[in-house]
Formats: C-alpha cells, sequence, structure tokens
C-alpha cells in the first residue's frame, strides 16, 4: 500500500464495458507512477520511475505475483499529460475480468476510483482547458453526428475559448480603466471612458450577441431533436418511418391500426441528429393495446420537438383529421403538414376539403412514402426549419450548451446597460462591467458556481 498522498490518485477502466481488443486502466496523480511501478515489469528490465514519456511493454501482477496480462504502459509525467499531472495508461487486453483485476490492484495499491469525469476536471482545475474545453470534450464522445463532431473539435481545439478569453480582455482592461478612474475622481474622466474604450465594448457588446445567436445551433446539433410522426391509421406513418431510416424497421401494412406501440430511431438531417418516433394512428378505439397505443402518440406529439402531421393526399381530408389537426394547433409546437401518397393522385386532382381543417399556420410538403417522391425536399426543409434563420457555420465557434447561452445572454446585457448609460460615474459603469466579466468566467470556469461544476462534470462518463 502507497499511502503518502494516496487521496491524490485516482484511477479507472477508461474504455467502455465490454470485450474489446484492447482496455486501458488509467491512473492520475502524484502517485500514479509508483503505483504503476508495484504492479509492472519491463520485459527489458527498465525502471519506469526513471523516464518521464514512454511506452513500455511488460507484464502487471498481482500482490501475489500471479500474471494478469501482458500489457502496453504509458507514462506521462506532469505536466505534460492529459490532466497535467502524472499519468499512467496501462493498454491490455480489453476483457472485463483482466481489466477489472488490474483495476483492483491498483485500489490495493493505494488509489482512489475515480468519480465520473475526474480525470476532467483536473485537467481543467489544473489549467490544462478552460471549462467550454472540458465541456467540449464530452460532446466529442457524445456526437452523433459529423456536424455535431466538427462543432464539438473547433471548441475542443480552443477556438471558444480564444473568442471567450478576447472577450475577457477587453471588458478587464476597460474595467482597470473605470476603476482608475473611481480611484482618482479628480481626474479627467472623459480621458479614461474615451471613444476608444467604448468602441472596443462595443464591438465586444456586438460578438456577445453573435455568440447568444449561435447557442440555439450549438444546443440543436448537440442534443438534437425528437420529430414525432403523427397522423390517423393507414396515411403512410410507418412508411415515412421506414424511408427516412432507409430500413423496414416498422411494420407497414393496409390494415388500419398496425402500429401500436411507440418506435423510435435516430437519423441525421444535414447533421442535426433527429430521433423520428413512428405513432399508433390516432383514433377512437374499442382495442384496449390499440388505445394504449394512441395514448403514447398524444405524449409523443406533446413531447417532440416538432410534429410531422401526416394525411393522406390522395382522399378527402376527414373529421378525424380535422380532430387531430385541432389536437396539434393546442400544443404551441411546430408542426408540418404531410400531405402523403401524393403518387395515387394524377396532376389534375387538386386536395379535396382542404380549406375546412385549420391548417393555415402549419407549412406543408408533399410527399409520397411509398416511391420516395418529395423526401429529400422533405428532409432539407425539416433541417432548415429546425435551424430557423439561426443557422450558422459549425467551423466557427459556437455556444452549446443552454448555460453559456444564459450566461452570455446576461453578460451582453450588462454590457447593452453600461454603453446606454456611458455618461453615468464610473462606480456605476464599473458595476456592469464586473457583471458581464462574471458572466464569461461562468463560461470558461472561472467563475463557475461549485455545484454547477459538479452537475457538469457528473454527466461525464467514469474514466474520462
Ligand atoms: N400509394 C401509396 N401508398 C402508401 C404510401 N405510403 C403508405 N402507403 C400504403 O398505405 C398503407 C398504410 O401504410 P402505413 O405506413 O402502415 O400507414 P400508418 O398506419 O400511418 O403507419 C400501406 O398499405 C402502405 O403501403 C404512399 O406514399 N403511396
Ligand atoms: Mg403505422
Amino acid at each position: 500500500m502507497i499511502d503518502a498522498f494516496n487521496e491524490d490518485t485516482i484511477v479507472a477502466i477508461s474504455t467502455p464495458p465490454g470485450e474489446g481488443g484492447v482496455g486501458i486502466v488509467r491512473l492520475s496523480g502524484v502517485c500514479a507512477i509508483e503505483i504503476a511501478a508495484h504492479l509492472f515489469v519491463s520485459s527489458r528490465g527498465r525502471d519506469i520511475q526513471k523516464e518521464k514519456q514512454r511506452v513500455f511493454h511488460g507484464h502487471v501482477y498481482d500482490s501475489d505475483g500471479h500474471t494478469l496480462d501482458e500489457v502496453l504502459l504509458h507514462v506521462m509525467a506532469a505536466p505534460h499529460s492529459y490532466t497535467a499531472e502524472d499519468v499512467v495508461e496501462i493498454n491490455a487486453h480489453g476483457g472485463r475480468v483482466p481489466l477489472r483485476a488490474i483495476l483492483d490492484e491498483c485500489l490495493a495499491l493505494g488509489a482512489r476510483l475515480a468519480r465520473p469525469g475526474e480525470f476532467t476536471r483536473r485537467a481543467f482545475v489544473n489549467g490544462r482547458m478552460d471549462l467550454s474545453r472540458a465541456e467540449s470534450v464530452i460532446d466529442l464522445i457524445h456526437a452523433q453526428t459529423r456536424a455535431a463532431l466538427s462543432a464539438a473539435n473547433v471548441a475542443a481545439d480552443g477556438a471558444l475559448s480564444q473568442a471567450l478569453y478576447e472577450l475577457r480582455d477587453i471588458l478587464a482592461d476597460a474595467l482597470a480603466r473605470i476603476e482608475a478612474a473611481v480611484d482618482f475622481p479628480e481626474e479627467d474622466l472623459p480621458e479614461l471612458v474615451d471613444d476608444a474604450l467604448l468602441d472596443g465594448l462595443r464591438r465586444a457588446h456586438k460578438r456577445m450577441v453573435e455568440l447568444v445567436a449561435t447557442a440555439d445551433t450549438g444546443i440543436l446539433y448537440r442534443e438534437g431533436v425528437s420529430l414525432a410522426i403523427v397522423g390517423k391509421p393507414n396515411v403512410g406513418k410507418s412508411s415515412l418511418f421506414n424511408a427516412l431510416l432507409r430500413d423496414t424497421r416498422a411494420i407497414v401494412s393496409a390494415q388500419p391500426g398496425t402500429t401500436r406501440d411507440r418506435l423510435e430511431e435516430t437519423i441525421t438531417l444535414e447533421g442535426i441528429p433527429a430521433r423520428l418516433i413512428d405513432t399508433a394512428g390516432m383514433r377512437n378505439t374499442e382495442d384496449e393495446v390499440e388505445s394504449i397505443g394512441v395514448e403514447r402518440a398524444r405524449n409523443a406529439a406533446q413531447q417532440a420537438g416538432m410534429i410531422l402531421f401526416m394525411v393522406d393526399a390522395s382522399a378527402p381530408y376527414s373529421k378525424e383529421d380535422a380532430l387531430i389537426a385541432e389536437e396539434l394547433s393546442s400544443l404551441e409546437i411546430p408542426v408540418m403538414l404531410l400531405r402523403n401518397k401524393v403518387d395515387l393522385m394524377n396532376e389534375m386532382d387538386t386536395v379535396p376539403g382542404g380549406d375546412s381543417l385549420p391548417l393555415e399556420h402549419f407549412s406543408s410538403c408533399n410527399i409520397s412514402a411509398k416511391t420516395g417522391a418529395g423526401l429529400h425536399e422533405l428532409e432539407h426543409r425539416l433541417a432548415t426549419t429546425l435551424l430557423g434563420n439561426t443557422a450558422c457555420s459549425v467551423d466557427a465557434p459556437m455556444l452549446f450548451r443552454a448555460h453559456q447561452k444564459d450566461s452570455m445572454r446576461r453578460g451582453a446585457v450588462s454590457l447593452a446597460r453600461l454603453l446606454d448609460n456611458t455618461t453615468l460615474s464610473p462606480e456605476f459603469l464599473a458595476v456592469d462591467l464586473r457583471e458581464a466579466l462574471h458572466a464569461i468566467g461562468e463560461i470558461t470556469g472561472e467563475t463557475t458556481p461549485e455545484d454547477v461544476l459538479d452537475r457538469i462534470f457528473s454527466s461525464f462518463c467514469i474514466g474520462k
């Protein structure tokens, strides 16, 4: 047992549970290398405590001298490691039992099991990365689409932190000058709060407003959206579900009431991860199982980010359609009307009875789930509708979490207040500036409350 600093050395299996070609046990902290030296024997007789950055080949043994596994051991001495502490990664065979045995041996030698996200939290605490970068690490891992990955990489490379630090520097400089004006009231104030300073603050404000505007896109790429396909039985909901999935996941049948459960799969809409939900056709039914399905359809619609309301364009609108349309309009969730089965209409057909439905405020799309007609347009329309007019490039820094948006918005409001009242006494200007700085600090992590940090890092996986 190595007990001198045992609290400071953490260990976890950093690869996902299950079997794999390789699995990694990661140690970080002051005793990491010493602990590794106790259980590892280099095949060339090297002393791992003597070399700061190196990969060693050898075996790990338990305290009774039994071989646990043949491994590659990667030593990364502080500060040149992920956490900026001494780190040892033991690349073992990726089985549950050998990894668990190595982990147990590290624990027995005095390491403590890492909490979720604790490696990354240490990297943040040790100044290796700011909070926005640390958060982008988890987004890299969880990215569901290439667009989400690009956005996360921009932040992970530090472009967002860079933008935040530039803002912070402008505000901090301005604050220093305004505080000087407070300290020396006899000095000529206009010379301190001059046009150049105000111009700088105006530019900063503009940048903050721009960043706030990126947040909805960032959050959309990161979290995705759920799309519920609803409509009366037999209009083609399951057919569309399958067509967008490019798979035959749901049962399609000419018999009404086939889909009874709610099916859910993830698709990518121009880079946006979308959870597509197929539901039971909405109708009044005596069938017990089907009516549970209808209730689930209702719930799915109520919780969706957007509703795809499907009608059969080849048949007259019915009272059932009208009832569903009315129910959907009361939900305050964006609805897109899908007129399906256009392949059954010839060009002279007009959609019968369209005016009798409360559909004016639904944007609509003509499709055929069967032939695929209109589906590309539909996907494009969905993506552009979801992105709204906030669409921005994933190659530029964007905010990607609600708490970042909230902080940046508050900072921008404080700064706007200052810019609207530049003739106020410097004490008042300083208050607004401090608030704006504090808000940016909440995103970089400099002023983030401990409980928020706890919440953020605990959403990481163990071993990251
Ligand atoms: N002609 C035509 N038939 C369709 C289309 N979409 C679905 N169908 C047919 O309509 C019936 C009901 O389809 P389904 O997807 O099960 O409808 P759901 O009850 O709304 O899920 C099936 O026989 C499908 O083959 C379409 O675009 N054109
Ligand atoms: Mg169905």
